[in-house]
């Protein structure tokens, strides 16, 4: 049977530096859903990538006395290098300042004008520099851009106008239609009724005032609006053209999931389906907005002096570590929160004692009593039932979060399996039937439910913690994929070692303190 497709593609991040651990979490929070769509057996494709035109960036490669793409090719370099560091598994990192997107853009600018969607005009209006946006008066908060909180300036230019207008009725009939397609649901509503009910005004595609971004073919003095550039690598990279578009991008398109922080969905759920509309494409099937990590409860950034960049945080606590708190201590839709405290206390919790404990305290009994090998002796007690009914559960509970992107939750699910296990041990006390030679049977069958269940967490836990689990099933020998279900079962030479070591929670601050 031919496997189902999954596109996801996560925002490309902008390349005007480093990025910190809020915009990480995205892409960590992608390679959670891409890699479990896999081991659900979907053919994945996984996009992501850098986002590199624009005044700032053009302003910071001044600053640092540098073209445009020398600056831009050190810092998407870095955002890839990042990405890999969080062992990211992502199949496409794409540039926008790749010649085939840029040309690509072009023609579809191009194809918009030639529709009559983008017609010529002037602009005046409020315009906040560092977002690149025009803003209308009733827009601003108490005078300010509602992004970034900055004072606008007045600014008068030709320019060209997409017909967003043109698009207002079939676009709120959509949303309306397609429950799905905004999620989290309050997204949804904030979008209908605070943004495109009011109005949808035309929107301004063009920019003469500075020249780092693609040209417009009919009319190079103008360069492409950032967010037409930036939406459309969604479709040029698999390849769209408006001359004839590839097998690849039939196969793809529409993407299945948009996954994006909560400060873009107007861009994705506005502009985006009105952009594709206009070039006769269907749209993506969901855009997610998701919520934003906090560092002590305070928006990250970098002139805040707060950045916590996902790199050091491997370098302290291991790349699962960070890849499971990012992932737990995000909810659904609400704000999470980052401390190096709660960091600590998690990791030492969860991962050292739930997990950790759990792995290696069986797999040393296994050793212990069974030198290594144990097999289903089936001395069953009605204790049993609890433990193998929720393993047995697991893949349906985790499945019912993953399918409403509730990814804390379905890692919730899971360790909850590896708590239950844990009251296992202490119910069952196989050192205590160690001591009956006449529960030797027993003892088996208790040690072979808790490698069973080890081995199931394990594979559930593959998506979100790829070492740890292959480390686990490595630890039971259970890892050979060519093995039947039955062979692998057989338990063999296993090698204890510890997953997660407990960190000592004064030492590490102290480490921290001096790294800053
Ligand atoms: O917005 N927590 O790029 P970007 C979680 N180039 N996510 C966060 C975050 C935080 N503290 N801060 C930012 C752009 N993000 C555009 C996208 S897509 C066609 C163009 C998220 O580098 C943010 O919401 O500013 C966005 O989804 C992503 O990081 C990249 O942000």
């Amino acid at each position: 049977m031919e496997k189902k497709k999954y596109y996801i593609s996560t925002a490309i991040a902008y390349t005007s530096g480093k990025p910190h651990i809020g915009n990480t979490y995205e892409i960590v929070l992608a390679d959670s859903i891409a890699r479990y769509k896999r081991q659900k057996g979907y053919d994945v494709y996984f996009q992501t990538g850098t986002d590199e035109h624009g005044e700032k960036i053009e302003l910071k490669a001044k600053e640092k006395g540098i073209t445009p793409k020398e600056f831009v090719d050190e810092v998407s370099a870095e955002i890839k290098r990042i990405w890999d560091v969080m062992n990211t598994s992502y199949d496409k990192f794409v540039r926008t300042t790749d010649p085939k997107h840029e040309r690509i853009v072009q023609k579809i600018f191009d194809k918009m004008y030639e529709k009559g969607d983008i017609y010529k005009g002037e602009y005046s209006g409020l315009y906040c520099t560092p977002c690149e946006s025009f803003w209308t008066e009733s827009q601003l908060v108490d005078g300010k851009c509602p992004d970034c909180g900055r004072e606008p300036v007045e600014k008068k230019e030709e320019a060209y106008f997409f017909k967003l207008s043109k698009y207002q009725d079939k676009l709120v009939d959509y949303i309306e239609k397609h429950p799905e397609f905004i999620q989290p649901e309050s997204r949804k509503n904030e979008m209908l009724n605070n943004f495109i009910k009011p109005g949808l005004q035309d929107l301004c595609v063009s920019r003469t005032s500075f020249d780092w971004g693609i040209l417009v073919d009919i009319d190079p003095k103008h360069v492409v609006y950032v967010w037409l550039d930036a939406l459309t690598n969604y479709i040029t990279n698999i390849g769209y053209d408006p001359d004839g578009s590839s097998e690849e991008f039939n196969k793809w398109w529409p993407a299945d999931l948009h996954l994006i922080g909560k400060d873009i969905i107007r861009f994705h759920t506005i502009y985006w389906p009105c952009f594709l509309w206009s070039l006769g494409l269907e749209l993506p099937k969901q855009v997610f907005g998701h919520p934003w990590l906090l560092t002590n409860n305070d928006k990250i950034g970098k002139s805040r002096g707060n950045a916590i960049y996902a790199d050091d945080l491997v370098k302290l606590f291991g790349v699962d570590a960070v890849r499971y708190y990012v992932l737990h201590e995000i909810p659904f839709a609400n704000d999470g929160n980052l401390t190096y405290e709660l960091l600590i206390e998690r990791t030492n919790t969860d991962l050292a004692n739930t997990l950790g404990n759990l792995v290696n305290r069986t797999i040393s009994m296994a050793n212990k009593y069974f030198d290594g090998v144990v097999t289903n002796k089936k001395v069953k007690e009605d204790v049993d039932n609890e433990l193998i009914s929720m393993i047995n559960n697991l893949d349906k509970k985790v499945e019912k979060k993953m399918d409403k992107l509730e990814i804390g939750f379905a890692l919730d699910e899971i360790f909850e399996c590896l708590r239950r296990s844990n009251k296992y041990i202490d119910e069952t006390m196989p050192w205590a039937l160690a001591k009956d030679d006449s529960m030797k049977d027993r003892l088996e069958t208790v040690l072979y439910n808790l490698l069973e269940s080890i081995r199931v967490c394990a594979n559930h836990l593959n998506p979100f913690l790829p070492n740890t689990s292959e480390e686990i099933l490595k630890q039971l020998n259970s890892l050979d994929k060519s093995l039947s279900y039955n062979e692998n079962n057989k338990f063999s030479d296993m090698k204890p070692s510890v997953l997660f070591q407990r960190i000592d929670k004064e030492k590490k601050l102290k480490e921290i303190e001096e790294m800053k």
